[in-house]
């Protein structure tokens, strides 16, 4: 087992984070004694899924398509200047997840909702596999890729299944509809990020799985956990900008790591 501890200098504090390949006796005893739990997960816990992730090889590579970043595809800059564009972007992205189910890592959060006191699982995904998996409480920071929301009524509308026949859809009022998502540049959905902040800050075990956590507001969620004095793990087959800065990190994939904790 790959067991490497390192220390950082913040703001006066030295921080031991604990690097390693599997759960061990520790960390299972911390998550059987927990009351409180957070989670944050983020595009590689539906990776086993086979949906694709935004950013790869520690956040070297970002995701293309038709020549275009995400960053660029997904602002609202680009759906201002070209709304059709953004809408074939996350038909093609509907058409991706429209038959991927849920894995062993969206299992296993889904039980874990029903086993501490208190239990909070924010997400930064927009493919509803939480929900899909059985999970009845799921802040969704992102927004939801399954959704549109009405340029005028501002009413919410389940899209039809992927391909849209028309560009932009219609709400029944007549009005376009934009993708329920957050993009670059916009605000997250009144209240969610207060929400997952207030767990995060009144949790004793803090989870953060599948992220490259280099998005804001989302990526302050565990930092907010570790500062309120939580006790921060990190599932993710690679190191990122949050490993030195968490208490131990698992480098695994969610769906064979999660599930050790319950072992
Ligand atoms: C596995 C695995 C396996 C692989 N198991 N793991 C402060 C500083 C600097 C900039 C900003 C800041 N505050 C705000 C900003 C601007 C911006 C921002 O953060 N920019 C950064 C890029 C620097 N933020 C915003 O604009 C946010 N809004 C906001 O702050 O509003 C206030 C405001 C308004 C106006 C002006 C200024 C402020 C909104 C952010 C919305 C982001 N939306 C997106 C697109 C959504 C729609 C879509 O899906 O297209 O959300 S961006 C994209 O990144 C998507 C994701 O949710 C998000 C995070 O990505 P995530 O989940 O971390 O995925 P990856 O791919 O990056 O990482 C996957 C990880 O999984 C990797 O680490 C793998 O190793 C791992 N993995 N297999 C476990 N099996
Ligand atoms: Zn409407």
């Amino acid at each position: 087992m790959l067991r490497i501890e390192c220390c950082v200098e913040t703001s006066g504090e030295r921080w031991k984070c604990v690097i390693q390949e599997r759960v061990n006796e520790e960390l299972r005893s911390r998550f059987a004694a927990a009351r409180r739990v957070a989670v944050l997960t983020g595009a590689g816990i539906s990776a086993e899924s086979g949906v694709p992730t935004f950013r790869g090889g520690g956040g070297a590579t970002i995701w293309e398509w038709r020549g275009r970043p995400v960053t660029e595809l997904s602002s609202a800059e680009m759906l201002a200047t070209d709304p059709i564009l953004v809408w074939e972007w996350f038909d093609h992205r509907r058409g991706l997840v429209k038959d991927v189910k849920p894995n062993a890592g969206h299992e296993a959060l889904a039980r874990w909702e029903l086993r501490f006191t208190a239990f909070s699982l924010a997400t930064q995904n927009i493919d509803g596999l939480h929900a899909a998996a059985g999970s009845r409480k799921v802040i969704e920071l992102h927004g939801n890729l399954h959704r549109g929301r009405c340029l005028k009524c501002a009413a919410m509308r389940e899209l039809p299944p992927s391909p849209l026949a028309v560009l932009p859809p219609l709400c029944s009022c007549g009005a376009p509809l934009r993708p329920d998502v957050v993009l670059f540049g916009e605000m997250l959905p009144d209240g969610a990020y207060e929400c997952a902040e207030k767990a995060a800050e009144g949790c004793d075990l803090f989870f953060v799985v599948g992220t490259s956590a280099v998005v804001f507001p989302a990526a302050l969620l565990p930092r907010a956990a570790r500062s309120a004095g939580a006790f921060v793990i990190e599932v993710n087959p690679e190191e990122t900008e949050l490993t030195p800065r968490v208490d131990a990190t698992i480098l695994g994939k969610a769906g064979d790591v999660l599930k050790q904790f319950e072992e």
